[in-house]
């Protein structure tokens, strides 16, 4: 048997698999690979003969584990699901106590709560980590969120470090350049330690979850552009362009200018338009959104924000429709640069409501699942790397800088200040649109939960009243210490009863 001379190894080799490995071997790591078809494995190998590191490809699990240093680290990026059970079921086996296995798919968290354990009660360790950045991230620096045995992150922290995208310590921006066999060095990595089991994992939820909700935003300020105002897409572009150097700079942005300025190869008529208006997704908003549900926590513009996307799918349903039913024509007439302006503030604003909820879900799952979320960071690591990286992003972490227990990002004298300066465009754009028939669904949304979060007084009062009426379920008075509840005998007209 040969002397174990791998730095680290990799399970699955699709697409994210095959480069972060060429990403680690770019920083002179060895890394031994192993995939379930072969052939994959030994294209793989074949195509990249002169990484620094280098690639050991291996056919067998045995090879593959053999080929390791201890403590072993190896990685595992699968199919999200079954597949990695699979995985850690041939691998537990073949390891050894202190062995490291690291989760980098989009697993979701309450699996690596369950692996963690599973895997802890055999002695081997496991790392949750989210992997943000898809491709391009993998490839040359993505946003690591690692959750899990706190000493097991400690010995891949350095292999983490060094792949992980970097930003400009002083902007905060991302530094780009990178090229195979040339990693970017130097910048602050995007990866830190976020907590125990699956909070890495969690966290990658919810920033997948707040990119639902940035992505149906940037759509609606289009739709405003283009149904009411009547602008081309590549004049769009050139809005999008000119945002991307200001507030809301950042890759989504960026990429929406470059999607709105290409033009179909096929036809010549801007892409956007052969594009099928109905889109897909692979669960981690839904996930975000349920799991806001099941842990009462109001994050309703990334549900909105799924749920525009399972509208655009009834496709056949809402051709149909479109022929039936019946809404203004939109129609605009005022200042349309003032308006544009209007709709930046709109979707700056209702970007902020989307990061509030977010981080008010992590906020609450920290309690729910006893971690320490390092909340500042978190919005540091999403600088680089990942697909919601933004300028704005620096001001969340200096929000928590200023209060490392900020409730609600909305009560950041900052992001306060923002929403109150921008907000009377955005109720402007908000309104045009539902006078229009100009669908903005997280617009609505995020004002609406905005108005509803600096209410002191809903209409829950009235709500409570028609429970107690039909279910006698009880309400609280408002001259009454909380957690004392009543009841009136309903109906009794004229002479309520007061029971306590
Ligand atoms: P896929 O999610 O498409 O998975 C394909 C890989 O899983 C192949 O290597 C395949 O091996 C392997 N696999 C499957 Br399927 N079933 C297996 C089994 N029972 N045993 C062993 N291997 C099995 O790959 P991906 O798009 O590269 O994504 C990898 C992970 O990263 C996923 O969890 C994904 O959610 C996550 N992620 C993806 C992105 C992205 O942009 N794509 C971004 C961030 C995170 P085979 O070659 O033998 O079929």
């Amino acid at each position: 048997m040969s002397t174990p001379s791998c730095d680290i190894g990799l399970i699955g080799l699709a697409v994210m698999g095959q480069n972060l490995a060429l990403n680690v071997a770019d920083h002179g790591f060895r890394i031994a690979v192993y995939n379930r078809t072969t052939a994959t494995t030994e294209k793989f190998v074949a195509d990249h003969p002169d990484t620094p590191g280098g690639l050991q490809g291996e056919t067998t699990l045995a090879g593959f584990v053999q080929a390791l240093k201890r403590p072993r680290k190896i990685v595992i990026l699968v199919k999200a699901g079954a597949a990695t059970d699979a995985v850690i079921d041939g691998l537990v086996p073949l390891l050894e106590p202190g062995d490291i296995v690291i989760d980098g798919g989009n697993a979701q968290w309450m699996d690596t709560i369950r692996r963690e354990k599973t895997l802890a009660d055999q002695g081997l360790r496991f790392v949750g980590s989210g992997v943000s950045g898809g491709e391009e991230g993998a490839r040359f620096g993505p946003s690591l969120m690692p959750g899990g045995d706190p000493a097991a992150y400690r010995e891949i922290e350095p292999i983490w470090t060094a792949i992980a995208a970097k930003v400009d310590p002083n902007s905060g921006k991302p530094l780009e350049g990178a090229a195979p066999g040339r990693p970017v060095t130097g910048g602050v990595p995007c990866t830190t330690y976020i907590g125990p089991n699956g909070a890495g994992h969690y966290v990658k939820m919810v920033h997948n979850g707040i990119e639902y909700g940035d992505m149906q935003m940037i759509c609606e300020a289009y739709a405003l552009m283009r149904n009411l105002l009547g602008m081309t897409p590549p004049e769009i572009a050139a809005v999008f362009s000119t945002w991307n150097s200001g507030l809301l700079d950042s890759f989504l942005i960026e990429i929406t200018a470059d999607i709105l300025q290409q033009r179909d190869p096929l036809t010549g008529q801007p892409f956007v338009d052969v594009v099928l208006d109905t889109a897909g997704q692979k669960g981690t908003g839904k996930w975000t959104s349920v799991n806001a549900l099941d842990m009462g926590v109001p994050a309703p513009t990334v549900a909105e924000a799924v749920f525009a996307r399972f509208l655009s799918a009834v496709k056949d349903e809402r051709t149909a429709a479109a022929k039936i039913l019946s809404g203004p024509k939109a129609n605009f007439s005022g200042d349309r640069q003032h308006f544009i302006d209007a709709i930046h503030d709109a979707l700056y604003c209702s970007k902020i409501c989307a990061y509030a909820q977010g981080f008010q879900l992590m906020r609450h799952a920290q309690t729910e699942y006893g971690w320490q979320l390092p909340f500042g960071d978190i919005a540091k690591i999403w600088r680089g790397g990942c697909i919601i990286r933004a300028r704005f992003l620096q001001k969340i972490t200096e929000a928590y800088l200023r209060d490392p227990n900020l409730t609600n990002l909305l009560l950041d004298p900052y992001f306060r200040g923002e929403v109150d300066r921008c907000q009377g465009h955005w109720r402007e754009v908000v309104g045009a649109a539902a006078t229009n028939g100009v669908p903005a669904p997280t617009f609505y949304s995020a004002l609406a939960y905005y108005d509803g979060y600096r209410s002191e007084r809903l209409p829950a009062s009235l709500l409570q009243a028609q429970r107690d009426y039909f279910g006698a379920h009880t309400y609280e008075r408002t001259d009454q210490p909380r957690g004392l509840f009543f009841h009136i005998d309903w109906p009794v007209p004229g002479r309520p009863q007061i029971q306590s």
